[in-house]
């Protein structure tokens, strides 16, 4: 679908637009269209507006867009396309504007094949953005003029109007969140840089600027346009790495049987893990899919015919795995075809069967003649290959004498576990507590019946760059998997865990953020399947704890800290008209307490309003009691805990890479500039 046949303007008219129905469904419930209100679908209208400019690229018209955030909370985005139709919609006698503004279109799709869409999951429509819009400004240049219409709530302010001439043809959509609907409205100028960067990598050719011009003193401008496509792709993933196959593999081919683009790009690193990222229609697809195993049954298949044809397998090796080749491989697959089918739990798995066979045929056939005319680069690979395959040999006769001897059957369990009396997995947790002074805690304050313990000493082995065989040797490691009781690797068997939830409880500083990050690889790497299936929680101990009298508080921030002051002293510390608004902690934080003063212990004695409240700091679990750390940190009934996902892979690679591989600088610059952030790390 990305063949830039360019179309003949008026090919396309406005009669080619199939309405549905208007807009009050989506205000009724925004969640079906845009995900959540929280964040996620804040960013999500810019998504979706960007989407229907790329489309327009796609089509082969405009290779720019703009995306700008004003300092007015509007967001703008640009393109150069032929700027969306204005003449009057022959049936419905309003402009097309008019209609792709306020109306749901079929499936978030123009009918009539007039117009490619590339977006499955997101397409909802730009009339999805202007229902949950305070205010939406849609201006178009097309045939010499500047036309506009303005939009509250998803309905027009007035007609589509002629404003002035233009140059040029082109599409700029302004909109401003609703904050009615949207828990915020703030937006987050990494998130879009982020998502727009890897939008540029999947969309060759097009040029994505970002400006940010909230803050005036500091207007900042970002560009992200990739020439080489998913192969700038694979080489941002590889930068920093030692890297086999110089020349980056590279495919991008149009399948005609089944109208479907295929862009394939591949380098092989020096590591241990397979990193593979899918995407159709520009959706990534953390789940795998039809493409996904196309690619793999090729690349199997390829390093084998090559293997054996060149003499690097002899004829009584047995062949390579599919764990042999995809040691160390980076591959990215990208393809856009008419009717992408997600299934899966979290809808990330492609469905579409013709996408196993198109990727197979293009990649196989491309990767054959690759390997073919790059002799080094096609050594190196397989050498790579081969030693994986030896190494595998080896390690599954050293891992099968540990596991004859049981460690991993379970019989054992570590010494330093205090299990849970219970034996249901269903209702069982299990504490992953760092220290042992905070262990001794947790085991006193802990629920027995379901409540179990596991005291982490020191840091856990970097599991980045170790092997299985070693892996099993370490001493934390294997208590931890005995404990979880599914076993590791090709035994790994999920309906053996014996806890339903597993709590990572860390201090709130820096080495408490390493060793989250630490079990987090691990989890990541080796039980992928306990995070997909909300197995892996965080545990949030708070930061203070406020108390007024005889009421007390724990809270998690500074700023929940400042506001939960006010309230607790019905904002008599606060003057002025906006007293009483304490949530809005901005007038809060100006005033000075009356008085202060601080003991050793960190507990802060304060004076509100004439009122005495007590402000204790935590500074790590070890400080707590039993008592309170089961009441601040582990009663299910007031606990907060934080689910892991595997939100993006490619986010979590990038951070395990940084913070476990080999790049040392780089793993400093990260803690240091993240020192704060990675507690909220959301792998
Ligand atoms: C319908 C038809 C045509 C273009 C568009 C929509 C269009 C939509 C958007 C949304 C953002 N930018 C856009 N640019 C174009 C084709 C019109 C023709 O044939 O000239």
């Amino acid at each position: 679908m990305a063949d830039k046949k360019p179309q003949k303007a008026g090919e396309y008219s406005a009669n080619q637009i199939q309405v549905l129905e208007g807009l009050d469904p989506v205000r009724k419930r925004p969640g079906m269209y845009i995900g959540s209100t929280g964040p996620a679908g804040l960013h999500h209208l810019v998504w979706e507006v960007v989407d229907n400019s790329v489309d327009e690229a796609m089509a082969g018209y405009g290779n720019e867009i703009v995306t700008t955030l004003n300092d007015d909370g509007t967001v703008s985005v640009s393109d150069f396309g032929r700027g969306i139709p204005v003449d009057m919609h022959p049936q419905f006698k309003v402009s097309a504007l008019e209609l792709v503004l306020t109306k749901l279109h079929a499936g978030g799709k123009f009918g009539g094949g007039g117009y490619k869409v590339s977006g499955g999951l997101h397409g909802v429509g730009v009339s999805v953005v202007n229902a949950l819009s305070s205010y939406v400004r849609a201006e178009v240049k097309r045939d010499g003029k500047l036309w506009m219409q303005e939009y509250a709530f998803g309905k027009p302010q007035a007609k589509v109007k002629e404003i002035g001439n233009a140059r040029g043809t082109g599409t700029t959509i302004t909109f401003k969140p609703d904050p009615t609907i949207f828990e915020t409205v703030e937006f987050d100028l990494q998130t879009i840089l982020d998502h727009l960067r890897q939008h540029a990598y999947l969309t060759r050719g097009v040029k994505f600027a970002v400006i940010d011009a909230r803050v005036k003193s500091a207007t900042a401008g970002y560009a992200f346009y990739f020439e080489g496509g998913v192969a700038s792709f694979v080489r941002h993933i590889n930068h920093g790495k030692a890297v086999k196959n110089t020349n980056v593999f590279y495919v991008s081919k149009h399948d005609d049987a089944s109208d479907m683009d295929v862009e394939v790009a591949l380098q092989y690193t020096d590591e241990y893990h397979e990193s593979v990222f899918c995407f159709a229609n520009n959706i990534t697809n953390a789940e795998g899919g039809s493409h996904l195993v196309g690619f793999r049954a090729a690349l199997t298949r390829e390093l084998n015919n090559y293997a054996r044809s060149k003499g690097f397998l002899r004829e009584k090796d047995a062949n390579l795995t599919g764990e042999d080749v995809r040691e160390g491989c980076t591959t990215v697959i990208s393809v856009k075809l008419k009717d992408p089918q997600f299934e899966g739990q979290t809808k990330g798995k492609l469905g579409n069967p013709e996408a196993r066979t198109a990727v197979e045929a293009i990649f196989g056939e491309a990767f054959k003649v690759f390997l073919e005319e790059h002799p080094r680069d096609g050594e190196a690979i397989i050498g790579k290959c081969v030693l994986a395959s030896q190494a595998r040999a080896a390690a599954r006769a050293a891992r099968d004498t540990v596991l004859r001897k049981g460690a991993f059957e379970g019989l054992t369990l570590p010494g330093k576990l205090a299990d849970c009396s219970s034996k249901d997995p269903s209702i069982s947790e299990l504490y992953l507590v760092e220290g042992d002074s905070a262990g001794g805690s947790a085991k006193q304050g802990r629920n027995r019946e379901n409540q179990a313990i596991l005291p982490l000493r020191g840091k856990i082995l970097n599991v980045e760059r170790a092997r299985l065989d070693k892996m099993l040797a370490n001493n934390e490691i294997k208590s931890l998997v005995i404990a979880l009781g599914t076993n590791i690797g090709e035994m790994f068997n999920i309906a053996d865990l014996r806890y339903d939830r597993v709590i990572i409880m860390t201090d709130a500083d820096v080495d408490g953020a390493h060793i989250r990050t630490l079990l987090l690889t691990l989890f990541y790497r080796y039980f992928p399947e306990l995070i997909k299936q909300n197995h892996i929680y965080i545990a949030q101990p708070p930061l203070f704890r406020i108390a007024v009298g005889k009421q007390f508080r724990y809270v998690f921030t500074e700023e929940e800290k400042q506001s939960a002051i006010d309230e607790m002293t019905d904002g008599r510390g606060m003057t002025g008209a906006g007293a009483k608004e304490s949530k809005v902690a901005k007038g809060a934080k100006e005033e000075a307490p009356e008085e202060a003063e601080e003991s050793p212990d960190g507990a802060q004695a304060l004076i509100v309003g004439g009122m005495k409240v007590n402000v204790q700091r935590y500074k790590g679990l070890g400080e707590m009691n039993p008592d309170q750390l089961w009441e601040t940190t582990m009663d299910p009934a007031t606990r907060v805990m934080k689910l892991v996902t595997i939100e993006d892979a490619e986010k979590a690679d990038n951070v395990f890479d940084v913070l476990m591989g080999e790049d040392v600088a780089a793993r400093k610059h990260f803690i240091q500039t993240h020192a704060k952030s990675v507690q909220n790390l959301d792998i």
